[in-house]
């Protein structure tokens, strides 16, 4: 069953090519972890090295010490797994005051050219849901999913068992 919720049962985007997903991918909406971190303004650029290793670099307006407004400039590499949807991303702030971390990192849905749809569970209750995750929709257009994504993006949410906890992520040209 595709929505009993169980981290292991979540499906993730089938035979995934990184090539293709290379380049800029503007976040529109996003389930947040507890402690959030990136609010909004957040646009992603994915590349793949000589070796085929898939790295990232984001950026995104943050709140540091309660009340620092800043624009956070932040990297990532990825280490693959057996299904190649599903990376391990070790991350970083170009400021040792950011965040860094070390996250699972899924490929639930993507078409390559207009949406992607991404998850990370960062703690797995007993029960096998997922009890603190963040998601984020991304849009290769700045100003947002096409009509005719929204519907799977919905059943994508659904799926993932995040439908409803999703803000708008907006792009007001702060970063
Ligand atoms: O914002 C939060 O609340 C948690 C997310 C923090 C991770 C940010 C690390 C970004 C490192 C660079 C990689 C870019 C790829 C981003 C794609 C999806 C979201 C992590």
């Amino acid at each position: 069953w595709a929505q009993d919720c169980q981290v292991s049962n979540i499906q993730v985007m089938q035979n995934f090519d990184r090539s293709r997903y290379t380049g800029r991918w503007y976040a529109v909406a996003k389930k947040d972890p507890v402690g959030l971190f990136l609010l909004d303004n957040v646009v992603a650029q994915f590349s793949v090295d000589e070796s085929g290793k898939m790295t990232a670099t984001a950026h995104g307006r943050v709140i540091i010490l309660n009340n620092w407004e800043m624009c956070a400039n932040m990297f990532g590499t990825f280490e693959d797994t057996p299904d190649p949807a599903k990376f391990k991303m070790r991350y970083w702030g170009a400021a040792s005051y950011l965040q860094s971390g070390n996250d699972d990192h899924w490929v639930i849905d993507t078409d390559y050219d207009n949406y992607a749809i991404h998850y990370s569970c960062r703690e797995v209750d007993l029960d096998g849901t997922c009890l603190d995750g963040y998601s984020f929709i991304f849009s290769r257009h700045p100003t947002g999913l096409r009509p005719e994504d929204q519907k799977i993006v919905t059943n994508k949410k659904k799926e993932i068992c995040f439908l409803g906890k999703y803000r708008r992520v907006g792009h007001t040209g702060f970063c």
